[in-house]
């Protein structure tokens, strides 16, 4: 019974949260469609409005393409064209919907968080203790954001809220003598997972990517496998610039997932299809709200009908 009315609540947020989304790539398919042919004009349209949508042209064209094999030159519903698309879409995202698993070997099992200012690492450091403690995990988070004091306190705060201790180190401490001490305790600790946050300064992207390469380099002194997961957090309602920020963390570190934030209030939610189509890299999580419940494994199939205005 709880499940049912979980589900729903979280469809009902995905769904509001894409709603801007969808309601203008919907209505433009609707005005396109009303009583015609697919004919080329038509698919080149549909195209545009994929683009406009934040799907990316490649994903957009490939889409179309898809979609044009079997309905060309058919009388073709409002309707239709959006089930079809839905449906084309959950295939394409069916191979990135892959959550995180935790290696339960890895005593700690490490995961890094990566990602620009903003996009939501803190939050969603927050929101993964949570869920594992509620597991009866014994979780660890380390504040490896030592750029900001304001950065440690609101991890503080997560912590509290999740029940995890957090180890810290005081304002423009070295963040990777923070990460090994951090390992170091939760080892001795015997913990299941160490969480690290880490600053995102993107803007000084040689420093960002030499303390992200030293944290790597201290861990892996303590566990050669170390860390377990690196994590690309993005926030989705900068549409398209999630695309050169993959570039960018992908140059620096080596990125095993993507999570996807901000789908709540997302005018842009159309990005992920492009992301999962384009760089095949697991969306382990998607996070739709602030609070502690809000983040949750990615659902192709929701995703792909909320995206679309295609009920249920
Ligand atoms: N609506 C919504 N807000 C979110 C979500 N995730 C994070 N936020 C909010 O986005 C803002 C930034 O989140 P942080 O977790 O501080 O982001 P960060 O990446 O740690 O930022 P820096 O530490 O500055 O690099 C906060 O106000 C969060 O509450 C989400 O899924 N939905
Ligand atoms: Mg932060």
């Amino acid at each position: 019974m709880t499940e049912i009315t979980e589900t729903t609540s979280w469809w009902q947020r995905l769904k509001q949260g894409l709603s801007k989304s969808t309601s203008a790539l919907t209505q433009n398919i609707t005005q396109l469609f009303t009583h015609r042919k697919l004919d080329q004009a038509a698919l080149d349209e549909l195209e545009d409005i994929l683009i406009a949508a934040d799907l990316g042209p490649a994903t957009a064209a490939k889409l179309v393409a898809d979609f044009a094999e079997n309905r060309f030159g058919k009388d073709v519903t409002d309707s239709e064209v959006k089930d079809a698309l839905a449906g084309q879409i959950e295939q394409l995202l069916q191979p990135a919907a892959r959550p995180l698993v935790v290696d339960e070997s890895k005593q700690p099992f490490v995961v890094l968080l990566v990602g620009v200012n903003g996009a939501g690492k803190t939050t969603t450091l927050g929101k993964m203790a949570a869920g594992w403690a509620d597991q009866g995990k014994k979780v660890v988070l380390a504040a490896g954001d030592t750029f900001r004091a304001a950065a440690v306190a609101q991890l503080r705060v997560w912590g509290e809220r999740a029940g995890c201790p957090v180890f810290t180190a005081p304002e423009g401490s070295d963040a990777a003598a923070l990460a090994y001490k951090a390992l170091e305790h939760a080892k001795a600790q015997g913990a299941d997972l160490l969480l690290i946050d880490t600053a995102g300064r993107l803007q000084n992207k040689q420093g960002l990517m030499d303390e992200l390469a030293k944290i790597k380099r201290v861990l892996q002194k303590i566990d050669a496998s170390a860390p377990h997961a690196t994590l690309l957090v993005l926030d989705a309602t900068g549409g398209q610039n999630a695309h050169s920020q993959v570039k960018a963390f992908r140059e620096m570190v080596a990125v095993d997932g993507l999570i996807v934030t901000k789908l709540d209030g997302s005018a842009r939610g159309g990005v992920v299809v492009g992301l999962a189509e384009q760089y095949k890299l697991p969306i382990v999580a998607v996070g739709v709200g602030e609070t502690i419940d809000d983040l949750k494994p990615f659902d192709p199939r929701e995703y792909a009908r909320a995206l679309m205005g295609v009920e249920g």
